[in-house]
């Protein structure tokens, strides 16, 4: 098989790139080691900037976003003494929305057949060979049989356990890590969100998110210890003590319901740089992971690949190469202020178990701070928003 572009993963990163290589007239096959039915069972982000959605309006595949997707014009942090709303649109112009990352992997997904992209599902043992060539190729087993996929370029849409960060020579990367001592506990049901807007708040129990995905749908999300397990939190648990973290007035509205989807997701800051070996660029979280406080990671996903299909482009109609001799440094110059926004608002919204009583009052001012400045939640809501490509 041969084909211009090969793309290892068909999350967000990768489906999305393929679309818009797809769109450009540039040969490009996708190849992912799960079932289409698996990828769309994982239930992750929900908060997408205006450089996603524009992306999606870009390709046309924005019908069923523009139908179901909710805007939001602000979000609330709060804690026991402090009740923010960060009006994004009065402080930036801009709003989010509130669409499923599941339901742009659907939507990306169904196009694709008609679109000419080519998906190749359950592929195991995908390797990358010759990358630092200009012929470089993926191998892989399908059905029993060993596959080779011949490119110009293969792009790692892999995500943070996939192959392609690792089959670039450890001496020529730089790998930054910070391990937060907690995870977040998920929880999907079908009842009405508490709030129409997103609250963040920070208790004296840890950390509680109210979020949802549509105006029947809620997603609530608790801090809990690392070695925390899911069966130790039975439904009525979760509800009880959600409840408490989000407060009297919030916590009276929520409507409690069955779960249909609870899990633990570990929080990390990382950064792989760069994002370019040879005929191999890396896009999304295999390259990056931020903690999930501040909605940056699938956002980052997209502007990742949106550098990159213009460099791309650039490269396959005309034969320029700066684009993608660039692509990594442009990239990260926006990952960097995403991870420091995540990281600010992670520590800020959470209790950390080595936490003083010194570092709590600092949380303390730092929220007193935002809820009396202009310019602090300025700041907040125009990376909330997301940052100009
Ligand atoms: P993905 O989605 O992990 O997709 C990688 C794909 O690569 C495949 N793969 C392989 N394929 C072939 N061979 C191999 N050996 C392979 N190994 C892996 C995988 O099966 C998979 O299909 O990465 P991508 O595309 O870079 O997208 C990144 C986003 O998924 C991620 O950043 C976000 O989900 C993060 N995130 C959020 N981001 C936001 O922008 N807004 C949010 O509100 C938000 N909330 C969240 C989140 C992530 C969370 N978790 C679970 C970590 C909330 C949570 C709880
Ligand atoms: C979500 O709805 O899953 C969600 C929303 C906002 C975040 C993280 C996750 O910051």
């Amino acid at each position: 098989m041969k084909t211009d572009v090969a793309i290892i993963g068909a999350g967000p990163a990768g489906l999305l790139l393929g679309h818009l290589l797809c769109a450009a007239g540039i040969a490009t096959t996708i190849v992912e080691r799960q079932s289409a039915t698996h990828v769309l069972s994982r239930i992750r982000a929900g908060v997408l900037e205006a450089t996603t959605t524009d992306l999606m309006r870009q390709l046309g595949l924005d019908q069923r976003l523009n139908a179901e997707g909710l805007r939001h014009e602000g979000f609330h942090l709060s804690s026991s003494l402090h009740s923010i709303r960060i009006d994004i649109v009065a402080l930036t112009g801009k709003h989010v929305t509130v669409y499923g990352q599941t339901e742009v992997t659907r939507d990306l997904m169904d196009a694709a057949p008609e679109r000419g992209l080519e998906v190749i599902y359950e592929a195991a043992d995908v390797a990358l060979h010759e990358i630092e060539s200009n012929a470089p190729w993926i191998g892989f087993t399908k059905d029993g049989q060993h596959e080779r996929l011949d490119a110009r370029f293969i792009v790692g849409c892999d995500g943070f356990h996939g192959p392609s960060r690792r089959a670039i020579p450890e001496s020529t990367i730089q790998l930054y890590d910070k391990v937060y001592p907690f995870g977040w506990l998920g929880l999907l049901a079908d009842v009405p969100p508490c709030d129409q807007e997103l609250i963040y708040t920070n208790h004296e129990h840890g950390f509680a998110l109210a979020s949802m995905r549509s105006a029947t749908r809620s997603r609530y999300y608790l801090q809990v210890p690392l070695d925390e397990k899911v069966e130790d939190w039975p439904d009525d648990r979760f509800w009880d003590e959600l409840s408490v973290r989000l407060g009297p007035e919030a916590g009276a509205r929520i409507t409690r319901g069955p779960a249909i989807e609870k899990s633990i997701a570990p929080l990390r800051s990382f950064v792989s740089e760069p994002m370019r070996h040879g005929s191999l660029f890396l896009a999304g979280d295999s390259a990056h992971i931020v903690p999930p406080t501040g909605a940056k990671g699938l956002n980052l996903a997209a502007s990742d690949v949106a550098y990159l299909s213009a460099a791309l482009r650039g490269f396959f109609r005309h034969g320029h190469t700066d684009g993608f001799e660039s692509y990594s440094e442009r990239a990260l110059a926006r990952i960097w202020k995403a991870e420091r926004f995540s990281w600010y608002l992670t520590s800020l919204m959470h209790r950390f178990p080595s936490q003083s009583r010194f570092d709590r009052r600092m949380q303390l001012a730092e929220l007193d701070y935002i809820a009396n400045s202009r310019a602090a939640q300025t700041s907040i809501a125009e990376n909330y928003v997301g940052l100009p490509l």
